[in-house]
């Protein structure tokens, strides 16, 4: 299937049922709800440059609302769902990325994921700086205020207790028992309204929308 289109929105082909039915069959999303996503996927695709890709722009302000902030939490997201590394996302990148957040996705799919988000510099390892980061990016995201020795003892905690081997890193498998004795470490790795997105996307498009009108 090619990919190197560049058509406007409007004039881009529907996934067609044959993909629709193969992302269905490697997702927890039903055939239905596959279509919904692109009408969403259409959607973003399209919100800031007209080529029916989803850009990183446009990533960023369905997710943001603004397209400017410096987010390192976001910058792996992005990179998560652009799995071919082509500086955009594409439908079938969209929905498979988008099932790691489903409900109904093994907690062991999202600890995997959870684990290339925080390896910032992917080196296979979650090292104390990487953690650092994440933390305050976490953080700055929240709009909590906490001094830097308060950090320094969240981050010094979490990674001694996850870096059981001490060897000063966190590998794939100290990082599964860690998330295992803390499962709220996955929270953000669950979207609950991906359970009924038929149902779900219209209603959470038009509230988009009105924010947007509020302004
Ligand atoms: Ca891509
Ligand atoms: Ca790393
Ligand atoms: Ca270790």
């Amino acid at each position: 299937m090619g990919c190197s289109s560049s058509k406007p929105a409007d004039q881009l082909d529907e996934p067609g049922l044959e993909i629709s039915r193969r992302l269905a069959a490697r997702t927890p999303f039903t055939v239905n709800e596959v279509e919904s996503l692109y009408e969403l996927y259409k959607k973003l695709g399209s919100s800031i440059v007209q080529d029916g890709h989803i850009q990183k722009e446009e990533f960023q302000y369905a997710l943001f609302r603004n397209t400017s902030k410096q987010n390192l939490f976001f910058d792996r997201v992005f990179d998560m769902f652009d799995v071919n590394r082509d500086g955009h996302i594409e439908f079938e990148e969209f929905v498979d990325s988008l099932s790691v957040f489903h409900p109904r996705t093994p907690n062991a799919v999202k600890i995997k994921s959870a684990f290339k988000l925080y390896d910032l510099r992917h080196t296979g390892y979650i090292e104390r700086e990487e953690l650092k980061d994440m933390v305050l990016a976490l953080l700055k995201e929240s709009d909590l205020a906490l001094s830097d020795d308060v950090v320094e003892q969240i981050v010094n905690k979490t990674f001694n207790e996850a870096d059981s081997k001490s060897d000063g890193k966190i590998d794939q498998e100290e990082w599964e028992n860690y998330v295992e004795k803390n499962p709220s470490l996955l929270k953000n790795m669950t979207l609950p309204y991906l359970m009924d997105i038929t149902l779900s996307f219209p209603s959470f498009v038009m509230r988009t929308e009105a924010d947007e009108s509020e302004l």
